[in-house]
């Protein structure tokens, strides 16, 4: 078969995939050794996209309420039942929720439908939730929406500064690239992190600041700077008190006292910064997800303009983007608070897009921000909504409301991969969209690289492309020649158009050069960067006077902890989870890193509240609560607990952590604050702990406690825990030939049911005893002649116990891992790699093998003083 150059489904690094179809739905994933991006290489969620692209949970067909229904009915409902709702209550009473993942195709369509031809801005996407931030902090220092930083400029940099950013795990290659680049050049590395992630090891320095301070980290560096002589006021604009506000109080210490670091540590960085004029700042969550996110961003963009880190090769700020077409979004203006290609509601903009559009009803104002719009409906304002590629329920702050908004707003469509999510679960009409592999398009990656997503196989089912579903529901409610596109390139063609129309240079996104370009070279483009290379080099800004503007950024005062609220939550992601794993949640390599959603607390923390590693606790804000494992971590700040968005009511009964943000949103760009909200955590006991193997893919919910999902070869593990009688989760068990053993002072349960010599399910419970690792179990749903020594839960050889996963390619646990360097004496991550071949695929555990090096040799050391 041949191969099909395409981009990852995932992260805003936009790697470069080559898929080789090896069937009708499977394919091998490797690097595009060709692409800009990676050079070949992919991390643990890239390599795995194989297991990933079979029909498990798929929405094939258009679905009315239960029903399943024909494309033409479903079509025609949506249309009808928009049309109505905009004729009686005009058209803010719609709204349309989309979605970086869609492709900028896609979004383009769906974006000129709201805005030009139903009237109403009322289009937001889970970008708000993202980059938002970063979007405002561009448009107030450059007067654009402007990344001016590329991968190349890792490569030139002698200091990156990872601020809020979590790298090595949400931005695997990226990490990677700077990590060559330090091996290669001695680049030096500093992380900015409440906590001390994987991507601190072996960093130059971390600084744990206190959260929500780096307004006055970076005021208090850039007036480090200024004493040092290092600022200048070339090509800017400085609004007035701007030197005298960062030239008061902003002294090393306050700084310190304020960011909760040691002022010693704090000065080691500033020394380097002040010495290293090639720096680049990179900045993801940490900074935009806060109440006070645009200030932090122009607090960073503030210190490369005035101490001149801009415009050259390795100086830059650099926002690095979440999903694989956050910046294709923001390049159509898929935001409620922009029109189309950079422009904003400004009323010549209105006037020039509607005269392209040739629309009939130009919105005229910004609409409703995601958080607004969901209240909205409570409200009973916003009427229809058709969210695309997102999953709102559980993603969006204050989620228990969303979800009883999207219970009892009149009318909801939802356009999903996956039929049974938790957003799709309320929608009166369901649309089958084509997913990665099937769809066919453009995206734009953090470094304005345009890449193809190209098709590799069939549409299954009745799956429709997003642009498509759109397009026809446009037609269908009257529009039928400004929707008359056959494919992605008559779309692409028209976003490029618009880019260029009247443009004179204005705007620096312009992509004339496409306008005229015919099917075959869209089908055969190679990815490209707009904008050039080093942008800002010339010290032009797309501003009325060309200057960049300095914003005047104060630290916000820090509240001291409530009294029901003691601690602060932080929440973010896992390495091998994509957001609400609906589809990383099917490979089951990538479930062994993280099988259960955890809450990290500091040991002093738990040891005071009672709270013990591996058990259960509930957290609670004024939104909600929710339960999770335990992990006592000391790379927590005391005070501060850290918990992961990924899990939902279909794979869990707790770990729902959008349940518990507060609703509050930063007042420039409307994102909300994800990263810290008071909370409380407390114990809970559970009098016994267990858990489900079970063959197949079907879903079952258990009544107790605690339980959760995760897919394993064949089937799926429960991991569950509760009170009472345990007996009630038999009732989940499948039919077949049952075996059980029965230890009463341990108060152990085994169950296995056999069918036709192969496993069906085993159940152990436990009320005092330990339980076997799964492993073993696990491959027994692959075995053929299985019989009642399946419960002795192990093999003939009796292997050790492999651990938590770290290598998902190898398949290689933390056990296995120190064994081997205590075994072995290994030294380093290379050598671990020779030993166990951990680490040396994609690459995305070195940082975690580095970790357990440090570890085990502090512990060796410990246990020979
Ligand atoms: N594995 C994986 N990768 C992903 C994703 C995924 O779901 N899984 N999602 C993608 C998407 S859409 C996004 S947006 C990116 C997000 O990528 P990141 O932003 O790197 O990831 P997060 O885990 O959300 O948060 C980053 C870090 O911000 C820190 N932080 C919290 N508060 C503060 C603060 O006040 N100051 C500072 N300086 N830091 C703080 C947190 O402790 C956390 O470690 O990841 C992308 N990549
Ligand atoms: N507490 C907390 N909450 C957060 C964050 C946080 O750090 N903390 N981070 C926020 C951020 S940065 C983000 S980006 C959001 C992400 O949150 P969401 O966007 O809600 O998460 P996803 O799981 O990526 O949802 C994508 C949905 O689209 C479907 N899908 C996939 N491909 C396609 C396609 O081609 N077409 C269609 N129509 N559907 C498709 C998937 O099955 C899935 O249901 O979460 C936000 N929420
Ligand atoms: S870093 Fe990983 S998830 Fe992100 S685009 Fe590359 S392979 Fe995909
Ligand atoms: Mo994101």
């Amino acid at each position: 078969m041949t191969s099909i150059r395409t981009t990852c489904a995932y992260c805003g690094v936009g790697c470069g995939i080559t898929a080789t179809p090896t069937g009708p739905r499977t394919a091998t994933i490797r690097g595009d050794d060709a692409h800009p991006a990676n050079h070949g290489r992919l991390c643990s969620k890239g390599t795995h996209l194989g297991e990933t692209i079979g029909l498990t949970g798929r929405l094939l067909h258009p679905m009315i309420g239960s029903r399943r229904a024909s494309w033409d009915k479903a079509l025609d409902l949506v249309a009808r039942r928009f049309r109505e709702t905009i004729d009686r209550y005009g058209p803010d009473s719609v709204a349309f929720y989309v979605s970086g993942q869609l492709l900028t195709e896609d979004y383009y369509v769906a974006n000129k439908l709201m805005k030009g031809f139903i009237g109403s801005a009322n289009i937001d996407t889970n970008s708000r939730l993202c980059m938002s931030s970063a979007v405002a902090g561009h448009n107030r220092a450059f007067g654009e929406d402007i990344v001016p930083a590329t991968y190349e400029d890792l490569e030139q940099a002698d200091l990156i500064v990872l601020v809020g950013s979590n790298a090595a795990w949400c931005h695997p290659i990226v990490y990677q690239r700077i990590q060559a680049a330090r091996a290669a050049r001695g680049t030096k590395l500093v992380v900015i992190d409440p906590r001390r992630t994987e991507t601190c090891e072996g960093a130059d320095l971390h600084l744990p600041v206190k959260p929500g301070t780096d307004v006055a980290l970076m005021n208090g560096l850039l007036a480090w700077c200024d004493r040092q002589g290092l600022t200048a006021s070339d090509h800017l604009d400085v609004p007035e008190g701007f030197w005298a506000h960062i030239r008061t109080g902003h002294d090393l210490w306050s700084t310190a006292r304020t960011c909760d670091v040691a002022p010693a540590l704090l000065e080691q960085f500033f020394t380097l910064f002040a010495q290293t004029p090639r720096t680049v700042t990179l900045f993801s969550q940490g900074i935009n997800q806060s109440i006070r996110g645009t200030d932090q961003v122009n607090a960073i963009l503030n210190l490369h303009l005035a101490t001149g880190r801009i415009g050259k090769q390795g100086a830059a700020p650099f926002s690095i983007t979440g999903q694989p077409n956050a910046m294709g979004g923001r390049e159509v203006g898929g935001l409620a608070s922009t029109l189309a290609a950079h422009m904003d509601f400004a009323p010549d903009n209105v006037a020039r897009v509607g005269r392209f559009w040739a629309a009939p009803h130009m919105a005229t104002r910004p609409g409703l921000k995601a958080v607004d719009l969901f209240r909205s409906i409570d409200e009973g304002r916003v009427k229809a909504l058709w969210i695309m590629a997102t999953n709102p329920a559980v993603s969006l702050p204050d989620a228990g409301r969303v979800r009883d908004a999207l219970a009892s707003i009149p009318f909801l469509v939802v356009s999903d991969i996956i039929a049974d999510t938790d957003s799709a679960t309320h929608a009166h009409v369901r649309l089958p969209a084509a997913g990665w592999g099937e769809k066919d398009g453009t995206v734009t990656n953090s470094d304005r690289t345009i890449s193809r997503q190209r098709p590799f196989m069939a549409l299954p089912g009745e799956a429709r492309p997003d642009w498509w579903i759109v397009k026809e529901v446009a037609r269908r409610m009257g529009w039928r020649n400004a929707f008359a596109y056959d494919r992605p390139a008559d779309i692409w063609r028209e976003h490029a158009r618009l880019t260029a129309y009247q443009n004179d240079g204005r705007r620096l996104l312009d992509l004339r050069a496409h306008a005229t370009i015919g099917n075959d070279a869209y089908d055969a483009m190679a990815p490209f960067r707009w904008g050039g290379e080093t942008l800002f080099a010339d010290g032009r800004y797309p501003t009325p006077d060309g200057k960049a503007r300095l914003v005047v950024t104060r630290q916000m005062d820090m509240q001291p902890p409530l009294r029901d609220w003691p601690m602060t939550l932080n929440t973010g992601r896992y390495r091998d989870q994509w957001h609400t794993m609906t589809r990383t949640g099917l490979a089951p390599k990538l479930a062994r890193h993280r099988e259960e959603p955890m809450v990290d607390i500091h040991p002093q923390d738990a040891a005071a509240l009672g709270i013990v590693d591996k058990g259960l606790a509930r957290v609670r804000t004024a939104q909600g609560d929710s339960l999770f494992r335990v992990c006592v971590s000391d790379s927590q700040r005391p005070g501060e607990i850290f918990t992961p968005i990924h899990w939902t009511d279909q794979i869990s009964s707790g770990g729902r952590t959008g349940l518990l943000p507060r609703p509050l949103v930063d007042p420039h760009s409307g994102q909300p604050g994800f990263k810290s909200t008071p909370a409380s955590i407390e114990p809970v006991a559970a009098q016994w702990q267990g858990f489900l193997i079970l063959r197949g893919d079907d879903r079952v919910k258990l009544p107790c406690l605690w339980a959760t999902r995760i897919t394993v070869p064949g089937g799926a593990l429960y991991e569950v825990a509760g009170n009472g009688d345990p007996a009630r989760l038999e009732a989940c068990l499948p039919k077949g030939d049952r075996v059980e053993a029965i230890d009463q002072t341990r108060g152990t349960r085994r169950i296995a049911i056999l069918r036709e010599g192969r496993l069906a399910a085993v159940l152990f419970v436990t009320r005092t005893g330990l339980l076997p690792a799964r492993d073993w179990l696990i491959e027994q749903l692959e075995a053929d002649q299985v019989g009642a020594s399946v419960l002795a839960a192990r093999g003939p050889g009796n292997q050790p116990a492999k651990g938590a996963t770290i290598c998902v390619c190898f398949d290689i646990g933390l056990n296995q891992i120190v064994a081997a360097i205590r075994d072995q004496q290994l030294v380093d991550v290379p050598a671990v790699g020779k030993a166990l071949g951990a680490g040396t695929n994609c690459g995305s555990c070195r940082p975690a093998i580095a970790n357990i090096l440090a570890q085990t040799h502090r512990e060796t050391l410990h246990a020979a003083e």
